[in-house]
């Protein structure tokens, strides 16, 4: 255990986080929505969507472009869709409100689309599958970001870091869960190591010449490239496609231009697919189930581990030990609290 970390309790961590969103001027429904995920994060040692996230809360609340106490609204008529418009707030209470109409549908219909349109968005999708996959759904989760990723044999960034995620329940409280971003890390992951005086692999940014790099300023001021080359690249213009025109929102090179230099969280739309299985399957659903059981024993009995186990074994460590946060990080949140 390193030296430089404190747990603290989820209580108190949750206090901190919202006590510093509230002083920021968000309304108590936001508060508590972006302190559970940031918390949650922070807690399953999800670093680059955790508690730091709380830092860049204060130059972006501060330019204006945020809607601090949005109410999401929800439009649940037609069949099969679920349209929340966040209205220029933060996507987590759009969720949130949108969550009860997407699993109600998608348990008559089978499978139903959730739009969240015009939110600000900075989280990890996993907390949103996670949250599906408790319904007995299985999901898909996309968003794109900011342009800051070079498709593959390009040099100038084009996507978004742009997060796929994936939920299937299971009968045990942990689903199979994998959400990643199509770049080859997340940007928020660069920024850390930037943070800690760290190099990056090579293979995760270019600088603005479009040389290889292993500075992470060099590469956030470059492009970011994508995971598994023309693979990567290609699951990122889909996100682009489908949570973006085909929702009637921004791509990452629009909500870039909106933005205009502000440098706050991207603004753009989320697409949520969720499919209840009880209907696919009817009375073949527990054997169905098994069969799904069979690949997961198939991966784990050869030693490989199922994306989330390590997130689900910090999880069930820091059960006790309380919510991990390194000491520096901790005195800035505490210092943002008391300004
Ligand atoms: P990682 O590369 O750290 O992990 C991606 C996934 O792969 C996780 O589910 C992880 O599980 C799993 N995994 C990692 N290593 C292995 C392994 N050896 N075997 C099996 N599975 C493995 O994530 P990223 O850096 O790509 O993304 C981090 C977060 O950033 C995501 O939560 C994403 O939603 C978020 N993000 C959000 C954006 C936004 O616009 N809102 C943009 C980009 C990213 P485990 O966690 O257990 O290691
Ligand atoms: O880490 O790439 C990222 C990211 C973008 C928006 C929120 N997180």
């Amino acid at each position: 255990m390193s030296a430089d970390i404190e747990f603290i309790p989820v209580e108190d961590a949750t206090k901190l986080a919202t006590g510093i969103l509230l002083g920021l001027g968000l309304s108590p429904g936001h508060a508590e929505a972006i302190a559970r995920s940031v918390v949650t994060a922070q807690r399953d040692e999800c670093y680059s969507h955790g508690l730091w996230r709380l830092l860049g809360f204060v130059p972006t609340t501060r330019k204006g472009k945020v809607s601090l106490n949005a109410v999401p609204e929800v439009d649940a008529s037609a069949p099969g869709v679920v349209k929340v418009d966040a209205r220029y707030g933060y996507s987590l209470l759009a969720f949130r409100e949108g969550l009860p109409h997407l699993v109600e549908k998608a348990n008559t219909l089978g499978i139903t689309a959730m739009a969240i349109n015009n939110c600000y968005h900075f989280s990890a999708l996993w907390p949103e599958v996670e949250d599906i996959a408790a319904a007995g759904l299985v999901s898909l989760v996309m968003t794109p970001s900011h342009s800051w990723v070079a498709p593959a044999g390009g040099k100038k960034p084009v996507f978004g870091t742009n997060p796929l995620a994936f939920g299937w329940p299971r009968s045990g409280p942990n689903p199979f869960v994998f959400d990643f971003a199509t770049s080859a890390a997340a940007r928020g992951e660069i920024e850390l190591h930037r943070r800690a005086g760290k190099t990056i692999p090579l293979g995760w940014g270019i600088d603005s010449e479009g040389n290889d790099t292993t500075d992470p300023t060099e590469a956030l001021k470059g492009a970011m490239l994508t995971f598994g080359g023309h693979k990567g690249s290609a699951l990122s213009a889909m996100i682009e496609l489908m949570a973006g025109p085909l929702i009637a929102d921004m791509t990452s090179a629009e909500s870039m231009a909106f933005d205009d230099g502000a440098g706050v969280t991207p603004c753009h739309g989320e697409l949520i697919i969720a499919l209840d299985p009880k209907v696919f399957l009817g009375g073949a659903m527990a054997e169905n189930m098994q069969r799904a059981e069979k690949m997961f024993d198939a991966i784990t009995g050869q030693g490989a581990r199922l994306p989330s186990q390590r997130r689900y074994e910090a999880r069930a460590r820091n059960k006790e030990l309380g919510v991990p946060v390194q000491k520096s990080l901790l005195a800035e949140l505490r210092e943002t609290l008391a300004s």
